[in-house]
Parts: structure tokens; sequence; C-alpha cells
């Protein structure tokens, strides 16, 4: 099994999509794994988007994210990475299929609502920086059987 790191920015936050985000997550059938609502810091936001750091909009990118409320969450399943990224849809909105949450959800790349790690290696480092081993909940889905044979 797979763990990442997904968020609901502070754009989707304010939009009121917490809970349609969720639900896709939920209906796909992943497992949640730890969840917090938090006002990151300036750092926090610097830290997360670190391989950003070259970029132009990577100031305002971090500001935008430091100045509101944010979602982490941490999910499992299998292949969890590469599908949630599917999911997603593309960074662009406008790139992003009818479907995917940025395709169904947002219009704009400074506003696109979601985070969602891009690698196995990149989630570890991003489900270690929002979350402290004992904020990870394991526990025995119900639902398993009928999700993996
Ligand atoms: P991702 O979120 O699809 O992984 P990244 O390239 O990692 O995309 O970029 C991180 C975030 O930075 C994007 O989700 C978007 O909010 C923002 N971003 C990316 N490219 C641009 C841009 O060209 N202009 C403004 N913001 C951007
Ligand atoms: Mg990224």
């Amino acid at each position: 099994m797979e763990r990442t790191m997904i968020a609901v920015k502070s754009d989707g936050v304010q939009r009121g999509l917490i809970g349609e985000i969720i639900k896709r997550f939920e209906h796909k059938g992943f497992k949640l794994i730890g969840m917090k609502l938090v006002k990151p810091t300036e750092d926090m936001a610097k830290q997360h988007y670190i391989d950003l750091k070259a970029k132009p909009f990577y100031a305002s990118l971090c500001k935008f994210t430091s100045a509101g409320p944010f979602v982490a969450m941490c999910w499992e399943g299998q292949s969890i990475v590469k599908v949630s990224r599917d999911m997603l849809g593309e960074t662009n909105p406008a790139d992003s299929k009818p479907g995917t949450i940025r395709g169904d959800l947002c219009v704009q790349v400074g506003r696109n609502i979601i985070h969602g790690s891009d690698s196995l290696e990149t989630a570890k480092k991003e489900v270690s920086l929002w979350f402290k081993p004992e904020e990870l909940i394991d526990w025995k889905s119900c639902m398993e059987s009928f999700l993996y044979e």
C-alpha cells in the first residue's frame, strides 16, 4: 500500500469544496489516515513548495498558501500516488479533463484548489512535513476485502 499527501488549499476551503474532495477519495476506495485543518506558517508553505523555489510565482504561492486555511490529509491505497494525480487532473485546470477534480471544479492555475504529492518520494517527505507519526491512524477498513482481492 502507498500513502500520499493530499491537501485542500485555501481557495478550495473558501469555495466550500472540502467535502466534495474528501468524497471523491472516499468513494474511490482510498483510506483516510490523517487529516488536519491548519493555517500554515509561511515557513511551512516554503518547505512544502521547496522544489519550486526558482519559479517566479514561488513567493506569491507561499504567501497565498500561508494566508488561509489548508486541509492537510494523508490517504492510503494501492498505487495511490499515481491514481490520485490522475484524479486531480493537470496542474492547469484549463488542461484538465472533465471528471477530474481540477477539470470539474476550478479555472486558473494559481487557484487550482488541491495539492497532491507527485511521486512516492515526495509523498513520504510531504506526509512527514505535515504529520507527526502519532497523527497518522493505522486502522482496518471493513471494506478492504471488497476493494482488494
Ligand atoms: P501541482 O500542484 O500540479 O503538483 P506544481 O508544478 O507542483 O503543480 O505547482 C504547485 C502549485 O503552484 C500549483 O498547484 C499551482 O497552484 C501553482 N502554480 C504552478 N504553476 C503556476 C503558474 O504558472 N502560475 C501560478 N501558479 C502556478
Ligand atoms: Mg507539485
